[in-house]
């Protein structure tokens, strides 16, 4: 399949090498120019589960994608939030009417980003528990295990999303047809609404989080906001379903020692993080529907004073 990743950062990179290497036509497209550079020059190299890989997969920045006068059958979107709806600005030369995007971002609502720029019936929702980062330009480090749930959001496009689901799993993604996706970008909405704040105000792994005893009330109480708002959306969430779901990743042998992206992005990176998609959405869905979310708020407000004191960009 010929695939065009949007967003080639740590999660790109893994999707894009594992699609690689089993076979696929992929281009990797990311407007960071030293990445772009050091994978032209060296090829993307990935530290995978301690053994380094290369692979020369072609890189194109934004700017350079309109010349390419190709278009694609999939593209998978793994930008940060808050950058998905310029990536697609520059990459609509790559859509035909066959061309599918799914959308593997954290957080709530992307796909009425998407539907600016493809039908409805061309767009699958997905999920992960891949985890990823990098080391520098065109450097990967890929550990642990995880895995994709995907569906399309209208029926015209399952037998598109039931294809997708075999390249993954041949490519040893380990993906699954789910039958209620929007239930899965909720409960996984749930991991992250938990976690990443939390790790990034508490400068903290996973684990040192999960460990501490006030921690299950913190959490508990922000699933029961996103379990509330999402009922109203028609989403069933089973909160001590969640919360056993939550607390699974605190083991250290498992994501444990992971930091979250969030942390990644203001502590380490100081840059602007992805908040207003996770418990910012539900505090704005909340205060649309009257339901009060004192904790996403709370924790919404929080990481923006952090944004600001380190001056994120
Ligand atoms: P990242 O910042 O490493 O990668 C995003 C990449 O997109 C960057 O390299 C950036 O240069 C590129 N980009 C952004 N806007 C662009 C544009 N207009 N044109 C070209 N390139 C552009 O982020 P990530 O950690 O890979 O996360 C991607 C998504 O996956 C996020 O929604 C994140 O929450 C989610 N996620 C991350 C992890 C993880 O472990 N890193 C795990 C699960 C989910
Ligand atoms: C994560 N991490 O989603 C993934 O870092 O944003 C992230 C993220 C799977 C399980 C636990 C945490």
């Amino acid at each position: 399949m010929k695939i065009a990743i949007a967003g080639a950062g740590a999660m790109g990179s893994r999707f894009g090498l594992m699609l690689h290497e089993s076979g696929n036509e992929v281009i990797l497209i990311d407007q960071w120019p030293d990445h772009i550079k050091a994978i032209r020059e060296n090829g993307l190299i990935a530290n995978f589960n301690g053994e380094t890989i290369v692979a020369q997969i072609p890189i194109y920045a934004p700017e350079e994608v309109a010349s390419l006068d190709q278009e694609v059958d999939l593209i998978i979107a793994l930008t940060k939030a808050n950058q998905l709806d310029a990536m697609f600005n520059s990459i609509k030369s790559l859509i035909n009417e066959t061309t599918h995007v799914i959308c593997l971002l954290n957080g709530l609502g992307h796909e009425d980003v998407i539907s600016k720029y493809v039908a409805k019936e061309q767009i699958l929702l997905g999920i992960t528990m891949w985890t990823a980062g990098l080391e520098g330009p065109g450097k990967a480090k890929l550990f642990g295990t995880g895995e994709v749930e995907l569906e399309n959001i209208e029926p015209a496009g399952a037998d598109f999303a039931k294809k997708v689901t075999e390249i993954f799993t041949e490519a040893g993604l380990n993906a699954v047809y789910s039958d209620n996706v929007k239930h899965s970008v909720w409960r996984k909405a749930c991991v992250n609404g938990t976690l990443n704040g939390l790790c990034t105000i508490l400068d903290c792994n996973i684990t040192d989080l999960g460990t501490q005893a006030v921690s299950e009330n913190m959490i508990r109480t922000i699933i029961h906001e996103f379990a509330t708002v999402a009922l109203k959306e028609n989403i069933t969430l089973d909160e001590e379903e969640v919360y056993q779901h939550v607390a699974t990743t605190f083991d250290p042998n498992g994501v444990g020692l992971h930091h979250p992206s969030m942390h990644q992005d203001l502590i380490k990176n100081n840059r602007l993080t992805e908040i207003d998609y996770i418990n910012g959405a539900v505090s704005r869905k909340g205060q649309a529907l009257q339901i009060a979310t004192p904790y996403c708020d709370f924790l919404t407000s929080l990481v923006h004073a952090k944004e600001g004191i380190l001056k994120a960009k």
